[in-house]
């Protein structure tokens, strides 16, 4: 860098920076979903997409997640909801499915590395996919066995499905769903944490065009 344009250069550094900005996405991750915000008995749908839940709570964050119709918002009943569960990770609501193969949650366009999150499951157990395409299609990337819990860890006060496990996931490539499974109204699940999410198309073509600018005015200087 001579030192008769430093100017230009803080240009290009700037323009970088603010395309840079410009072109973060709202969270590349980790990101938690802790199914706060939502009703009892809400389908959750949009609500991590920027959208709103099947009663209309929200907008919640745009995390480009969306669930399935049967993914459905449980709140404990000691918070006034209808849940039989105690010490949540985060009170007072969690996710669960009261028919159908499980929570299904897709992510668009994808998230990498791995997957964690709490469950609690009082008697029958379950278990985490994670796949390549939308609404469990594709390769499946991981498969993770949730055994139960029990139910011997204490109400708050009340509460059947009070012993939450921490399980984690590892996996290669880019997954763009997951299902949380076991059997209907069995198994809760909550604070469920994406690594790493994939940038929108739209991200690289802004950050090509900041990288575009850079070398056009590193060339000028
Ligand atoms: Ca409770
Ligand atoms: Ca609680
Ligand atoms: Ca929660």
């Amino acid at each position: 860098m001579s030192e008769r344009k430093p100017s230009l250069s803080l240009l290009a550094f700037l323009s970088v920076a603010a395309l840079g900005l410009l072109a973060a996405p709202a969270a590349a991750g980790p990101i938690v979903l802790d199914f706060e915000g939502l009703l009892s008995g809400e389908p959750i749908l949009d609500f991590y997409d920027g959208g709103l839940g099947g009663f209309g709570s929200g907008p919640g964050p745009d995390y480009n997640v969306q669930f399935g119709a049967q993914s459905l918002v449980s709140i404990d009943a000691d918070a006034g909801g209808a849940g039989n569960f105690a010490n949540e990770p985060s009170p007072s609501s969690v996710a669960f499915f009261a028919q159908g193969p499980g929570v299904i949650m897709n992510v668009l366009p994808g998230f990498t590395t791995a997957l964690s999150l709490y469950y609690a499951a009082a008697n029958v157990g379950g278990s985490v996919t994670v796949w390549s395409g939308l609404d469990g299609t594709g390769i499946q990337l991981a498969a993770l066995n949730l055994p139960v819990t029990g139910t011997t860890c204490g109400g708050d006060p009340a509460g059947l499905f009070n012993c939450w496990a921490h399980v984690a996931v590892n996996f290669s490539g880019i997954a763009r769903s997951v299902n949380f499974s076991g059997s209907a109204d069995q198994i809760a699940f909550d604070d469920i944490s994406l690594e790493k999410l994939v940038p929108e198309p739209g991200t690289f073509a802004l950050l090509g065009g900041g990288l575009a600018a850079l070398l056009w005015l590193r060339r000028r200087s």
